[in-house]
């Protein structure tokens, strides 16, 4: 169990990050400023929820996700590494990596000049992460709240041989009605279409979603747009860092099947994960680090 008292004391923000006990006994920290507001658990250091002042969500949570030390948490931002899906070689280990299921330690918080808030977790190393990892790897991720959400994956190579890396921020957006959605800049793109056995495949034109849709988008670098009729928005997301752009919606079997989305919550997201895998996956030299960078903004739907 966390000490939230020392946890406040020595990172609280008086009156814009509050260290505190969430569901599932999960420590959670809330921030909440006069741009914006955000959950973040500790466990994945995984944003749960994310609003800029006065719209609705932009970041979905699951009404029926599971909250339990250990367990992957239905929505929000998980973060997936140090592989992406099933693992390259043994189907046995937890596909996304263990990244967002172990309990990550807060090593600083700080009050932006433009009135957002920081925080930054580093993953707490064990014997059950260097079980499923046996590398010299550190991870931190960098979380900025205010009227954007920027988020910031930092990995580091410490060992003395080079480390492949598969990773994503696996980022759950909340629309209107997903049947109205489109998403703009990955026309032209190829893509591993994960509903037909992983064939590749080239983007025409807007993606639309009106059925199960798991697609890899690979070399594709440039802002994806959601447009949202339903929530008459857009959300913009920016990316340094990554490669692969993941859209994912589990429609209406899978979603039952996962028994954790709630009563038609498939409707109401979209997954845009800015991701680094397959094709893509990340080779750090001796020493060396990676970043993988998000910023969602909202904007006028024009
Ligand atoms: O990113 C899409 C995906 O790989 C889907 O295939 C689906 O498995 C989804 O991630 C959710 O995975 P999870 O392990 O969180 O249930």
């Amino acid at each position: 169990m966390a000490d939230f008292s020392a946890l406040n004391a020595r990172f609280g923000l008086s009156g814009q990050m509050t260290f505190r006990e969430g569901s599932g006994g999960l420590a959670v920290v809330e921030v909440a400023n006069n741009q914006g507001s955000a959950t973040i658990a500790l466990q994945g250091a995984q944003v749960m929820t994310w609003a800029p002042r006065g719209q609705s969500p932009v970041i979905w949570l699951s009404r029926a996700a599971k909250f339990a030390p250990g367990k992957s948490i239905r929505g929000g931002v998980p973060v997936c590494w140090p592989w992406f899906g099933p693992h390259a070689t043994n189907a046995s280990l937890p596909a996304h990596g263990f990244a967002r299921t172990v309990p990550w330690e807060v090593i600083g918080t700080q009050t932006m000049t433009d009135g957002s808030a920081r925080i930054d977790f580093r993953l707490i190393k064990s014997d059950a992460t260097r079980a499923l990892w046996p590398h010299s790897s550190q991870i931190e991720c960098h979380v900025t709240v205010g009227a954007a959400l920027e988020i910031e994956l930092v990995t580091r190579n410490t060992d003395r041989i080079a480390v492949t890396i598969g990773a994503a921020l696996h980022t759950y957006f909340e629309v209107g009605d997903i049947r109205q959605v489109t998403i703009q800049g990955l026309e032209g793109c190829s893509y591993l279409d994960k509903m037909d056995g992983g064939q590749r495949k080239q983007q025409t034109g807007l993606v639309t979603i009106g059925a199960e849709t798991d697609r890899i988008y690979l070399n594709s670098s440039a802002d994806c747009l959601i447009d949202d009729p339903g929530l008459t928005r857009r959300i913009r997301i920016r990316k340094r860092g990554s490669r692969s752009t993941v859209v994912w919606n589990p429609w209406i079997e899978k979603s039952v099947k996962m028994g954790d989305f709630g009563e038609n919550g498939y409707l109401n997201m979209v997954c845009v994960e800015s991701a680094n895998a397959a094709d893509d996956v990340v080779t750090i030299a001796p020493g060396g680090e990676h970043r993988l960078w998000v910023r969602y903004e909202i904007e006028p739907l024009i």
